[in-house]
């Protein structure tokens, strides 16, 4: 197992670049403190290829780390529980962009002991969203599933996979574009299919799922279960506590890795668009009605893919509170993107770097309290913690 060699940059690296080739002004030193973050280890031995962490909303404490080979890994009072909470990996197939992809525990989980996963079946890579349950023991899930919905994939890539729900209670699915490159068969733009989209269904009333009433094409236009759409890769989304906003990051194709705010119903411009630029035609494309992304950033190394993260809205970081915090899964850079910042200055092209990890960033997690967590696909789970005597 690799071993993490951990330090802060904070913002003196990136701004010391900032200053060098752009011109921008330092920031007060009393936010770049605010902001100074670090890494305390949860779990560095014993994981197979996590890509996710989250917790049942259960008051257990209990965090849940999603293995892509097929299993759900359960840390309890900082161990590492060696017998997973569910194997299902002789279903899943996994590997690259492939595997056990996503994790929702119902918000009524307590009572319910209901959860939703989303990955590629074994016998043709197809999606699968399904439904299980808890067992008796409340550290064993049951095998049996009930199917929500089968997504043929065109290509190996581009699985999306992000399951979460949202404050309405309905359940949130990003999707891929389907793969391959440039997105051949326009799929994003098609409201005919489900790929390279953020979908939005009820698991709690109809046969396997219901459409919300105000789905952007609930009566018409598109399939009932769109809920944005004009996305290529939405690996990871979340929801701001505070706001209910929907936070994705859609992961770029040759230049731009972009962060967008979603609305319902709204395009999110790919393939016509990446981020702000236009890639299908290259130029002149008519960018009417597309939305924006609040940010983005070059996908230049080591900058390779945009891993999406949280709206900070824990309380044992104070002057990370409101900042989305994201990453790059190659750098390895926990970047920052405070809202203040964005009205300031619009669209942010420069992301603020507040830590190196050197880890390949799969995912963020928050736990019940809302503190944030960082996966490393190599095996590891971290919590973001306030930089002890930064600055002293
Ligand atoms: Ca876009």
């Amino acid at each position: 197992m690799m071993k993490h060699i951990l330090f802060i940059v904070s913002l003196g690296l990136g701004l010391a670049d900032c200053v060098e080739s752009q011109g921008v002004e330092p920031r007060p030193p009393a936010v770049e403190q605010a902001l100074a973050i670090e890494l305390t280890p949860i779990v560095t031995d014993g994981l197979r290829d996590p890509l996710y962490v989250t917790h049942a909303g259960d008051g257990s404490g209990r965090l849940f780390v999603v293995e892509q080979p097929g299993r759900i890994r359960i840390v309890e009072n900082g161990r590492l529980r060696e017998a997973p909470f569910l194997d299902i990996s002789s279903r899943v197939r996994s590997g690259g962009e492939r595997g056990l992809l996503g994790l929702a525990f119902h918000p009524d989980y307590r009572r319910n002991g209901r959860f939703i996963i989303n990955y590629n079946r074994d016998t043709d890579g197809a999606t699968v969203l399904a439904e299980y349950r808890v067992s008796d023991n409340p550290n064993l899930a049951r095998q049996d599933e009930t199917l929500l919905m089968v997504v043929p994939q065109p290509y190996a890539n581009h699985n999306g996979g992000m399951v979460a729900f949202g404050p309405d209670g309905f359940l949130y699915i990003a999707r891929g574009d389907g793969g391959a490159g440039g997105d051949p068969g326009n799929r994003a733009q098609n409201r005919q299919e489900l790929l390279g989209k953020i979908l939005r269904i009820d698991v709690d009333r109809g046969a396997p799922y219901a459409i919300p009433a105000d789905n952007p094409f609930a009566t018409g236009g598109g399939r009932p279960e769109i809920f944005a759409y004009g996305l290529r890769n939405p690996w990871r989304f979340s929801f701001d506590r505070k706001t209910g906003e929907l936070w994705a990051a859609d992961v770029g194709q040759d230049d731009w890795e972009e962060i967008d705010v979603v609305r319902q119903g709204a395009n999110y411009g790919w393939r016509i668009m990446e981020g702000n630029h236009c890639f299908s035609p290259s130029a002149g494309c008519l960018m009417s009605g597309l939305a924006p992304p609040v940010a983005e950033y070059r996908n230049q190394r080591p900058r390779c893919s945009i891993t999406g993260g949280y709206v900070y809205r824990g309380t044992r970081i104070p002057g990370l509170v409101g900042t989305y915090v994201y990453g790059d899964y190659c750098s390895g850079e926990v970047l920052g993107l405070s809202s203040t910042v964005q009205s300031a200055q619009g669209v942010l092209n420069r992301p603020q770097v507040l830590l190196s990890t050197g880890l390949k960033i799969s995912s963020f997690g928050e736990d019940q309290d809302g503190e944030l967590y960082v996966v490393g696909h190599a095996g590891t789970v971290h919590r973001i913690v306030k930089a002890e005597g930064y600055g002293q």
